[in-house]
C-alpha cells in the first residue's frame, strides 16, 4: 500500500525495504519518512471501519509533532491542532501525530477521550450534572486537583500522560474550539434548556498503527453528523437523557409509547443542533447527507473493484436508519492495517 500510494517502483521500495530492516535489526524501531507518515495515517482513516466520513480520506491535514514530548510542548501543539480544525467553522479533518513506542520508551499519552469533555458530576445524593460519560474523567482530574463548578457544559482539562508515567492535566482555551449555543427555529423554549454543544470533536484517545509503529497520541478531528449530538449525546439514558424532558415541553404525553414521545424529542432535537450549528456557521452534516456521501463513495469503490470495509453498526445512524440507503448494504468488517484502535 505505502509503495502504490508514494508511487514507488521496484527498485526504490526494495532499497527502502532494506533500509528499514537494517534500521530495525540496529534499534528495534524504525522512523517513518514525513511522506510516510502523512500516507499512513490517511491509510489509517481510509481503512477504519467504524467511520462514515472517511470517504475524505485523502484530505487529511497531517500535523507531524513527532519531536515533541513535554506535556506543555504537546498541550500546546493541541491548541494549535484546534484552531486549524475549527477553522473559524469551517471544520477541517486533520490530525497530529506525537512520538511513537519505540523499545526505548513509551511515546506519550492523551488520555482523554476527546480534546474537549464536559465534566459529569455525582453528587452524594444522587442527583447528576453534565455529562455521565466523563464521571471518571472528572474524578481523575479532580485528583489532579481540577475543580468544576458543578454546570451541565463545564470544559474538563485534558490528561496527559507523559512516558516517565506522570499525569498532569491541561486547560485549552475555549476559542480555540468554541461551544454552538443550542436552540431551536420554531420553539423558543427550547433556548430555556441552556444546551451546548462543541463545534467539533477531537478524538484523541485512540492508537495510530503504520507499518508495525504504534503512535499512542495521534488526536483527529472531523466535522459532526447532527445525530452524533442531537440522537446520542443529548438522548441517551446514560447521557444527557433529554427526552423525557424535551417531551414534556412539547405537550406529548410520556406514560405511553405509543404517541412516539420519543421519536418526536429525538426529531426536535436533531433539528435544534442542525439549525443551531447552520446559523453558528459551523460545518455540520445531516445523517441523510453524510450516508448518501458514503453510499455513493462505496457503490464507485466497488465499480472500481475494490471493497469499502465497514462496520455496519457503526455506519447506519441512530435516527431514521432505513431511510437511508446504507441500511439497506452490508459490508466485509475486516481490519486492516494502518487502522485506530482503542
Ligand atoms: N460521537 C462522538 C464523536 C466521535 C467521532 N465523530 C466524528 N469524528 N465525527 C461525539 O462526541 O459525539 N470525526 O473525526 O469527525
Amino acid at each position: 500500500m505505502c509503495a502504490d500510494g508514494l508511487g514507488w517502483d521496484r527498485e526504490r521500495l526494495a532499497r527502502r525495504r532494506a533500509a528499514v530492516l537494517d534500521e530495525l535489526a540496529r534499534t528495534g524501531t524504525y522512523r517513518h519518512t514525513p511522506a510516510e507518515l502523512v500516507l499512513g495515517a490517511k491509510l489509517a482513516w481510509r481503512n477504519h471501519t467504524r467511520c462514515i466520513g472517511k470517504l475524505y480520506w485523502k484530505t487529511l491535514m497531517v500535523r507531524d509533532c513527532r519531536r515533541l514530548h513535554h506535556p506543555d510542548a504537546i498541550a500546546a501543539a493541541l491548541t494549535t491542532h484546534l484552531v486549524r480544525a475549527h477553522n473559524g467553522g469551517a471544520i477541517r479533518p486533520i490530525i497530529t501525530v506525537f512520538p511513537p513506542d519505540t523499545p526505548t520508551g513509551a511515546g506519550p499519552r492523551i488520555v482523554s477521550p476527546q480534546l474537549v469533555r464536559y465534566a459529569g458530576y455525582e453528587r452524594p445524593d444522587g442527583t447528576r450534572r453534565g455529562d455521565p460519560a466523563n464521571t471518571g474523567l472528572t474524578r481523575l482530574a479532580g485528583e489532579l486537583g481540577w475543580r468544576g463548578a458543578g454546570g451541565d457544559f463545564d470544559r474538563l482539562p485534558v490528561l496527559i500522560r507523559d512516558a516517565r508515567g506522570r499525569l498532569t492535566g491541561h486547560d485549552l482555551p475555549h476559542d480555540a474550539c468554541p461551544d454552538v449555543p443550542i436552540t431551536h427555529p420554531a420553539l423558543p423554549w427550547f433556548a430555556e434548556l441552556g444546551l451546548r454543544w462543541y463545534s467539533c470533536p477531537t478524538v484523541s484517545d485512540m492508537r495510530l498503527e503504520i507499518g508495525g509503529v504504534t503512535y499512542p497520541a495521534a488526536p483527529f478531528t472531523g466535522w459532526y453528523v447532527g445525530t452524533e449530538i442531537g440522537t446520542r449525546n443529548f438522548g441517551d439514558r446514560d447521557r444527557y437523557d433529554l427526552l423525557p424532558e424535551v417531551a414534556r415541553r412539547l405537550g406529548l404525553d410520556t406514560r405511553d409509547d405509543r404517541t412516539l414521545w420519543k421519536d418526536r424529542a429525538l426529531t426536535e432535537l436533531n433539528v435544534a443542533v442542525l439549525t443551531s450549528f447552520a446559523r453558528a456557521g459551523v460545518r455540520m452534516l445531516d445523517h441523510h447527507t453524510m450516508a448518501d456521501h458514503f453510499h455513493r463513495y462505496v457503490q464507485a469503490r466497488r465499480r472500481a473493484g475494490e471493497d469499502v470495509h465497514a462496520d455496519w453498526s457503526w455506519i447506519i445512524p441512530p435516527t431514521a436508519a432505513s431511510a437511508t440507503p446504507v441500511f439497506h448494504d452490508s459490508y466485509d468488517p475486516a481490519i486492516l492495517s494502518p487502522n485506530f484502535y482503542r
